[in-house]
């Protein structure tokens, strides 16, 4: 039977003989009448059953909720109907039976809790709302993947077990590789870095990235999607410019496919403005003294002060030239101030969306960047090679996926942005 989605439906004729698929929302038995509501991930539609057509009515009445049916039929355009039309059926086919009770609703007017709702996410996000997320994080992707590749980027794959860390020892995951020990990649950087040596010019990367977090926050994530990009002959200007632009095709290509889903639901998202506005770490500091309050150079900022700092702007904005301290060991000192870097954080208020930098490219200073960090070069041997035989200078930066699209939809939680989320306490499902 050919399928037509539910939205779809007010498109075809009136009387035309159609077919939908979906789950049994609802079910009304009256004297000589029934009605079923069927839900797609596009809509509802009124199914009407008369005795007269349908053979199996009262097994349909009865039908447990949220059970898959077939249902072919006449199509009435019946604006009297709650979906607007309407399915004067002829033939239903139960292609599944779910069990009851459910685990949890999926039009309970009150919300059931969070850690229900996970363990039984395969109906949450039958949840217009919920679905709506993921259709949203989909499009996301693709805008910001359309820019990066209208850039002459090439899509890589690095290896997500890994001998060594890139963003600091406390946050990995151990893994048992036969008989060595190994881990699980916090971010592709160093392979990112390494390809630029290899003479790929503009690679990107949409993966996972593990983290052993000690925190349980809303923010944070054990894996997490990052977008990865790294350019040759660029510096952090040229990066952060990739950047605001990619970001830039995702909320626009959201607007386009999804605006209008979003705008039923009251969000009406705007198109950012670029350049973002940038200001760098030391004029924050300046900022922060002139309100009272205290941030000591050398140190990350506090959500409060980002909080702080973030109400100057509307929307996104950059941090720049953060201290030497704060920053991985593959960070570019300003030259001629190398108490700071080249490097920036994407800010959208007092969220961190992006990390980014311009690298170093010299191999020697690369190793004492390894030691004033108190890393041993030698650990790191197979990636410092890569910088000996003709590395261009480069930068680039990695993109928390799951937080652009939660500070995209307001969400209050990381997890509600990440289909199967991995924190402290969860692995199953
Ligand atoms: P960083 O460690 O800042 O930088 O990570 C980059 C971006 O990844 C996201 N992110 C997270 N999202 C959810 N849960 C987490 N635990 C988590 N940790 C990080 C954030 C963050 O801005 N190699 C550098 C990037 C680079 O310089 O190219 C890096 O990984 O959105």
């Amino acid at each position: 039977m050919e399928r037509t989605l539910i939205r779809d439906l007010k498109g075809r004729k009136d009387g035309e003989e159609v077919t939908a698929y979906g789950w049994l929302q609802e079910s009304r038995k009256l004297k000589s009448v029934s009605f079923l509501i069927l839900r797609d991930h596009t809509g509802i539609l009124q199914v009407t059953l008369k005795p007269e057509n349908i053979g199996n009515m009262d097994e349909l009445a009865t039908l447990n909720r949220e059970s898959v049916l077939a249902v072919r039929g006449q199509l009435k355009l019946n604006a009297g109907a709650r979906s607007g039309v309407e399915i004067l059926a002829t033939e239903v086919k139960i292609l599944n039976r779910a069990e009851s009770p459910l685990p949890l609703g999926v039009i309970d007017p009150v919300e059931a809790d969070f850690d229900t709702r996970l363990n039984n996410r395969f109906i949450d996000t039958r949840k217009p709302d919920k679905n709506l997320i993921f259709r949203v994080e989909s499009s996301l992707l693709w805008g910001i993947r359309k820019y990066i590749m209208s850039q002459g980027f090439v899509e890589v794959h690095t290896p997500k077990i890994v001998a060594a860390a890139t963003e600091g020892g406390a946050d990995l995951f151990r893994v048992q590789y036969f008989e060595k020990n190994a881990f699980l990649n916090q971010s592709p950087q160093l392979y990112k870095e390494m390809l630029m040596s290899g003479g790929l010019n503009r690679v990107f990367e949409v993966g996972p990235a593990f983290r052993a977090e000690e925190h349980n926050t809303v923010r944070h994530l054990n894996e997490f999607t990052s977008i990865d990009i790294e350019m040759s002959f660029a510096d952090h200007n040229d990066a952060m410019s990739m950047l605001e632009n990619a970001v830039r095709s995702g909320i626009r290509e959201v607007i386009e496919v999804n605006g209008a889903e979003l705008r039923e639901k009251g969000k009406e998202l705007q198109l950012p403005e670029v350049p973002f506005p940038r200001i760098t770490y030391r004029e924050c500091i300046t900022y922060l003294a002139s309100k009272g309050i205290e941030a000591k150079f050398g140190e990350d900022f506090s959500p409060d002060h980002l909080r702080e700092i973030g109400k100057m702007f509307k929307d996104f904005y950059f941090i720049t030239e953060w201290p030497s301290s704060v920053r991985a060991f593959y960070t570019m000192p300003k030259p001629g101030d190398e108490e700071v870097t080249n490097s920036y954080d994407l800010q959208y208020g007092e969220k961190e969306i992006t990390s980014g930098a311009q690298r170093v490219h010299d191999p020697e200073m690369l190793e004492k960047r390894f030691r004033q960090k108190g890393l041993d070069p030698s650990a790191f041997e197979f990636y410092i090679r890569a910088f000996r035989y003709g590395m261009p200078p480069h930068a680039g930066w990695g993109l928390g996926l799951e937080r652009l699209l939660m500070i995209l939809l307001d969400l209050p939680n990381i997890r509600e942005a990440t289909l199967f989320p991995r924190d402290r306490t969860r692995i199953v499902p």
